[in-house]
């Protein structure tokens, strides 16, 4: 009987997982929270099993001196990285952030464990560059683990700014005064506060009816009135959010809230504007974020303008598969669906640097709730709750009591404040809320790296085919070629393109005297944009699931030479027989 539990167990653990860990030469598991030294050791345990695949680097570090990490998954063996197209992916750019980390070190983990005997991640890290910055905001990260906190304590950079003008920066954040290790929130009984408690959870309170006595005024997050100005908590850490920080059409602090002093004043921002520069071959990025559920995509801001039909299309491809891959999720307009931003990093991305990508927001509330197959009664707006009787807040507490045996709340609790008097300390603890409980990780960070994947394989990937030889006569021949790209992503946006950010993609033919060459409008119409001088090149780029076809006049004989050249794509060549 022992014998048997004993293989029963391996067994399952084996089936759970969703990958061949049986093979892994690191074996992570993804049910809790990495904190700073375990993320950052496992990133090395990964670069020691995997030396020829990856590089582990310091490309910065923060305002408090702690390293900012870059792991490159690259086969060196199958050639340079910059020779690639790249998948640049970063998290926690908002230190509260903090799963987004996870999804980047289980992409690392997954791409790496499967290489050996998943013949479709081989292909795909042999031929793509992934950058991989898994958190941006080290600062808050780490204290995120290390310090009494809570799910919204920590967006910031620990750049010290004045946010209440009274000459003293940071001078008033929240504290932990019942010393629980946790900043939860506060109330104080008030009868005309606004809220009382729910009938039918104590733990919960509702908001009173118009003319109804209450019983509770909220009072925020966990603190007192540190430097006795009467306001509390009015001036924590920062507000530096590097997020509003970069560098495309940057608005200043009374514009755009935690703007900074200047673009890309935090040092983590510089460092990655620094580091991107260097990699012109990234194709696509993801800024992974919490929380809402979104495959978010620019313009963030009116001042961003429109973006371009053809990268529309890109976005929205690559968008609404995503919405399957992840479900629940929404791919929206960030300036449009959400809310307005300036300076922040996706933009930045693709305004200044024409790189496609998305800001992934992980994990909805809407999976702590008990769900129905099908709603009774359906409306738009209606609260889904309501098909349990109960308000969200009675729902969700019935969420943690059943699934997570109370952990994610923390019950009100009777303290003396010295300037309230008598308050109570309880609610949502530190990490809930934005994050889900540790039984739900794996198939978060598993969907989301499944969309960098999806994605990375809609890279451009050129091939090159000669259409047809044709002898004019005279010793002339016209040479027709085909290059083709049956991806999603252009080999460059049109962005890219309108503002002349890349040298453009060369199609070249040597080993021939060129009469003339130009790119076929038409083949049937034989209609052809002849090139005006140096006709043996062609600059062009190759669309989304299209081609670009061109014909050079030639004279000579023997074999030629097509090339095709790219910044965002793998070169190619061809030989001809003449
Ligand atoms: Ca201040
Ligand atoms: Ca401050
Ligand atoms: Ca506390
Ligand atoms: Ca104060
Ligand atoms: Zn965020």
């Amino acid at each position: 009987m022992k014998t048997l539990c004993v293989l029963f167990i391996s067994t399952l653990l084996v089936v759970s997982t969703v990958t061949a860990t049986k093979t892994a030469k690191v074996y992570l598991s993804f049910d809790h929270y990495y904190d700073g030294p375990e993320l950052v050791s496992s990133f090395e345990r990964l670069n020691a099993a995997y030396p020829n695949l990856t590089e582990l680097r310091v490309i910065g570090t923060s305002e408090e001196g702690r390293d900012i990490h870059l792991f490159t998954i690259n086969n060196k063996k199958t050639g340079k990285d910059t020779d690639k197209p790249g998948i640049y992916v970063d998290g926690t750019i908002h230190g509260n952030e903090i799963q987004a980390a996870e999804v980047c070190l289980y992409l690392a983990w997954y791409l790496l464990t499967n290489y050996d005997t998943n013949k479709s991640i081989r292909e795909l890290v042999d031929t793509r560059a992934f950058y991989i910055i898994p958190v941006v905001n080290v600062d808050h990260r780490w204290r995120f683990f290390s310090e009494a906190g809570g799910y919204n304590i920590g967006r910031t950079a620990m750049v010290p700014y004045d946010d209440d003008r009274d000459g003293l920066a940071d001078e008033d954040p929240p504290d932990d005064i019942d010393g629980d290790g946790e900043i939860l929130s506060m109330r104080v009984a008030d009868p005309f506060g606004g809220w009382k408690t729910s009938p039918d959870d104590p733990r919960v309170m509702i908001r009173v009816e118009p003319g109804e006595i209450g019983e509770w005024r909220r009072l925020g997050s966990e603190g007192i009135d540190n430097d006795g100005d009467g306001r509390l908590n009015e001036d924590g850490p920062g507000y530096l959010d590097m997020n509003r920080n970069y560098g495309f059409k940057w608005q200043p602090p009374y514009v755009q809230s935690g703007a900074g002093d200047f673009p890309m004043s935090s040092k983590p921002t510089r460092a990655i504007a620094d580091f991107v520069v260097t990699k012109p071959n990234i194709c696509f990025n993801f800024a992974f974020h919490n929380s809402g559920g979104m495959w978010v995509r620019g313009p963030g801001s009116k001042l961003a303008g429109f973006y371009p039909p053809a990268d529309v299309k890109v976005y929205d491809f690559l968008g609404h598969e995503g919405e399957k891959i992840t479900p629940g999720y929404e791919y929206i307009i960030g300036g449009q669906d959400m809310y307005t931003t300036h300076g922040d990093f996706d933009e930045w991305m693709y305004s200044n640097n024409g790189i496609y990508g998305f800001v992934g927001e992980l994990f909805m509330s809407e999976q702590e709730r008990y769900r129905r197959k099908e709603p009774k009664n359906k409306t738009k707006d209606e609260d889904e709750f309501a098909y349990f009787g109960g308000t969200a807040g009675e729902e969700r507490q019935k969420f943690s009591d059943n699934l997570t045996q109370g952990e994610m709340f923390k019950p009100w609790k009777k303290f003396n404040h010295p300037q309230f008097g008598e308050v109570e300390i309880g609610g949502w603890r530190t990490f809930t809320t934005r994050m889900p409980p540790p039984f739900m990780i794996l198939e978060m960070v598993h969907r989301n790296a499944s969309m960098v994947i999806f994605t990375a394989r809609h890279v451009p990937e050129v091939s090159l085919e000669l259409i047809d030889v044709t002898d004019l006569g005279g010793g002339l021949k016209r040479v027709r070629v085909r290059a083709s790209n049956p991806n999603a992503i252009p080999s460059l946006s049109h962005n890219a393109i309108r503002r002349n950010i890349y040298r453009k993609d060369i199609l070249r033919i040597e080993g021939v005297e060129v009469v003339s060459g130009g790119i076929i409008n038409d083949r049937f119409l034989n209609r052809v944009d002849a090139v005006e001088h140096r006709p043996h090149m062609i600059f062009t780029s190759i669309p989304s699931f299209g081609k670009r076809e061109v014909q050079w006049i030639v004279k000579g004989k023997g074999k030629a030479k097509v090339t095709y050249e790219a910044v965002k794509a793998a070169d190619r060549e061809l030989t001809i027989d003449l």
